[in-house]
């Protein structure tokens, strides 16, 4: 199998990469950061296909996607994971310019990507796409504001692929973790605060970035009949709340 992974150099979906090799399978990693893609290349070795990728550049994307060599363009999982919640804030007080960049990655990003493969998928009849949606879609929680609406995004975008793919062989699946540690995500959120983004996992036994990895390669390597729509998960500690009522 061969499996596309954007954002391949931190997170889920270097632990994704990891998870596909260790099973047989090659990855093309990609992401922005050149030496991180070199590194996770050098520990995979020929395994893997490195790609210098921006998801909100259309210009970068088509220049990636005609590099990758002939015996590695059959794909047959994508795994639009490349993303990013920026800031705590709440609406009236949030930085239109993190709005912006959450919605070219999360949304336009994903979007191009799947449009842009999708098409191959089609033409051989089988292929998996797996977009990383949240809790944050579903549940609203204070800061959440455009994040969280992006999250939703990917979860009504997957399952309108589902009602565009039937009878395709193309699967499509929403996976959407909660409290997750051990990744950059709360860092980049925070702006760099490390010690804020440790205070997020503190005293929790969030889930890992091995977690999500091991359920992306379940989903991707289940019998082709079988489709997992969407898929949410959290860390046993974590929960739903009480909805807000503010009292005089
Ligand atoms: P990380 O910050 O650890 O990793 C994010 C990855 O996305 C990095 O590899 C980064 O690479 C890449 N990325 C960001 N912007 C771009 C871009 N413009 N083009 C290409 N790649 C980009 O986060 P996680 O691994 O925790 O999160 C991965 C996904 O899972 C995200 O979509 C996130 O919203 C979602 N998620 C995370 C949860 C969590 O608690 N951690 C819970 C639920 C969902 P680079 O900077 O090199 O480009
Ligand atoms: C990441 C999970 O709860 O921080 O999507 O939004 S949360």
């Amino acid at each position: 199998m061969i499996v596309f992974i954007t954002g391949a150099t931190a997170g889920f979906g270097a632990a994704m990469a990891r998870t596909f090799v260790r099973n047989g399978h090659r990855a093309i990693i990609s992401g922005r950061r050149a030496d991180r893609l070199q590194a996770l290349a050098a520990e995979l070795g020929e395994a893997a296909l490195p790609l210098l990728l921006d998801v909100t550049d259309k210009v970068s994307i088509s220049t990636a996607l005609d590099s990758i060599p002939a015996d590695w363009q059959a794909i047959d999982v994508l795994i639009n994971n490349a993303g990013l919640a920026l800031n705590v804030a709440p609406a009236h007080e949030a930085s239109l310019e993190d709005w912006d960049t959450m919605i070219a990655t999360n949304i336009s990003g994903l979007v191009a990507m799947t449009r842009a493969l999708l098409p191959a998928m089609v033409a051989r009849g089988s292929g998996t796409i797996i977009n990383l949606g949240s809790v944050a879609g579903d549940t609203p929680y204070p800061g959440g504001n455009v994040y969280g609406a992006t999250k939703a995004f990917v979860e009504q975008f997957t399952l309108n692929l589902r009602a565009d793919l039937v009878g395709t062989g193309v699967r499509a699946t929403n996976l959407a973790p909660g409290l997750c540690g051990g990744t950059e995500f709360s860092n980049v959120r925070l702006k760099g605060n490390d010690e804020a983004a440790a205070k997020v996992y503190e005293g929790t036994q969030p889930l890992t970035a091995e977690d999500i990895a091991e359920t992306a390669y379940w989903i991707a390597t289940l019998p082709p009949h079988i489709n997992v729509n969407r898929i949410e998960m959290m860390p046993t500690c974590q929960g739903y709340g009480p909805l807000n009522i503010k009292r005089k």
